[in-house]
């Protein structure tokens, strides 16, 4: 069967938890829609997540990379378009504020994403679910690992689909703070079951 790696990521600034680290696990071992789902957890680190999920990428020869990550803020399912080559942003796990810098030393400006996001985003409408695609990553680890892996792959020849999908706050992050849209963590799991279903 074909392998699909399914990233999210641990807690980062002043998140209590990160829905994207539950769904990865709850996924983990899963068949949906073809694929034998991995779900693995990246740190949030400037120096270390592409290194990890890289990793993973050449030990377990996916058929397909399915990145998640929290948007805390946003209120719909958002499928990203682009990565750019800019680490620029808040503090990491580790302290670390980059501004300005390339990801990959003259490597390409920006690379768009190889999942099929228009279906994604259609079929989650169709499903009841608000979704959009989004046309900024933004410059924190989420679109590093995002530019990192689609360059991993670009360089090896490998052709498989490849992107990052960012979701809304889960209910209890909106508990912590009122201001943030907050939806049920089985909306957001389903919703990542569906966009993993418009795979080929
Ligand atoms: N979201 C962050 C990094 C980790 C996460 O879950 C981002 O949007 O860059």
């Amino acid at each position: 069967m074909r392998k699909l790696l399914l990233t999210g990521f641990e807690p980062f600034l002043d998140h209590g938890v990160n829905p994207t680290e539950l769904i990865v696990k709850k996924l983990d071992g899963k068949t949906i829609g073809g694929y034998q789902v991995i779900g693995r957890v990246l740190p949030v680190e400037f120096d270390r997540s592409a290194e990890v999920l890289l990793g993973y990428v050449q030990e377990l020869e996916p058929d397909a990379v399915f990145s998640l990550g929290l948007a805390a803020g946003r209120d719909k399912i958002t499928p990203e378009r682009v990565a750019i080559n800019v680490n620029d942003g808040v503090r990491d796990n580790k302290g670390q504020v980059p501004v300005d810098e390339p990801i990959v030393e003259d490597g390409p400006d920006a690379y768009f994403s190889t999942l099929p996001i228009r279906k994604m985003v259609n079929t989650l409408k169709e499903r009841g679910i608000p979704a959009e695609i989004s046309n900024t990553a933004g410059t924190y680890l989420c679109n590093n690992v995002m530019y990192s892996v689609r360059h991993y792959l670009e360089k090896q020849g490998k052709s498989i689909p490849a992107g990052f999908i960012h979701v809304p706050a889960s209910f209890e992050l909106s508990v912590e703070n009122i201001r943030l849209p907050g939806w049920p963590l089985e909306t957001i799991r389903k919703a990542v079951e569906i966009a993993i279903g418009e795979l080929e």
